[in-house]
């Protein structure tokens, strides 16, 4: 190994050749790539830089899309910290490790709000704003529209507070598989013609046009064609 090596007046690098072959190495602190999964879902997350030496401090910026939360950030073999930059904004940093790494992000509808805290963090809801009086999300099951207010604190964060709406209706789902399909309508037509029969929940369903009416009818039957065939938003 040459160990003559000066800096010149010039900024280059000079040294005596010695009588014998030499190797000159350069050791660059070599930047590692940081990658985003592609597979990020209801948001996506942007950095501060996709490339960083190790020892470098990155920042995370993630982004939900309406009606989303984030749910947890993660990244290869790295320590995420969640915390709050100089401009005050909430913000999540790793220092680079001596590999890539690759970031990938959950988020979740913020219906569910309850899995959104952070590990830790206490949660409590109510039915106004304001008051925090419950330990779980309520439940409702008839029909109409509500609104959870909900409180989270953590150790080390801002306590937080929102509030998500919760609508129950019946809705034309006849054969209660979650989604409103051409299935329920032909479901109720058999119901109505003698060749199905429907259970006390799926008959709350499929009554969508009067709900105290006592037998849901062909008008229900249209009601939910409207539905299946209404434009998608
Ligand atoms: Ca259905």
């Amino acid at each position: 190994m040459a160990s003559n090596i000066q800096l010149d007046a010039s900024g280059g690098y000079s040294f005596r050749m010695p009588s014998d072959d030499i190797t000159v190495e350069a050791v660059l602190d070599t930047p590692y790539s940081v990658l985003i999964d592609e597979n990020i879902e209801n948001g996506s997350i942007s950095i501060s830089t996709n490339k960083a030496a190790q020892g470098s401090v990155v920042k995370i910026v993630p982004t939900a899309n309406d009606g989303f939360v984030l749910e947890k950030i993660s990244g290869s073999g790295v320590d995420i910290k969640a915390g709050v930059d100089a401009l005050g904004e909430k913000a999540y940093t790793f220092t680079m490790p001596k590999h890539d790494v690759t970031l990938t992000a959950a988020f979740i509808s913020n219906a569910d709000i309850s899995a959104a805290a952070p590990s830790g963090a206490a949660v409590k809801y109510g039915t106004a704003a304001g008051v925090y009086d419950l330990d779980e999300s309520p439940k409702y099951t008839a029909a109409g529209t509500y609104t959870v207010y909900y409180r989270i604190t953590a150790d080390g964060y801002e306590t937080k507070t929102g509030a998500a709406q919760v609508i129950i209706s019946t809705n034309g789902d006849v054969d209660l598989n979650g989604v409103i399909e051409k299935a329920d309508a032909a479901l109720l037509l058999k119901y109505l013609g003698g060749t199905a029969t429907l259970n006390e929940k799926q008959l709350a369903a499929a009554r969508m046009t009067d709900s105290t009416k006592e037998k849901p009818d062909m008008l229900d039957v249209i009601a939910i064609i409207a539905i299946v065939e209404a434009p998608q938003s």
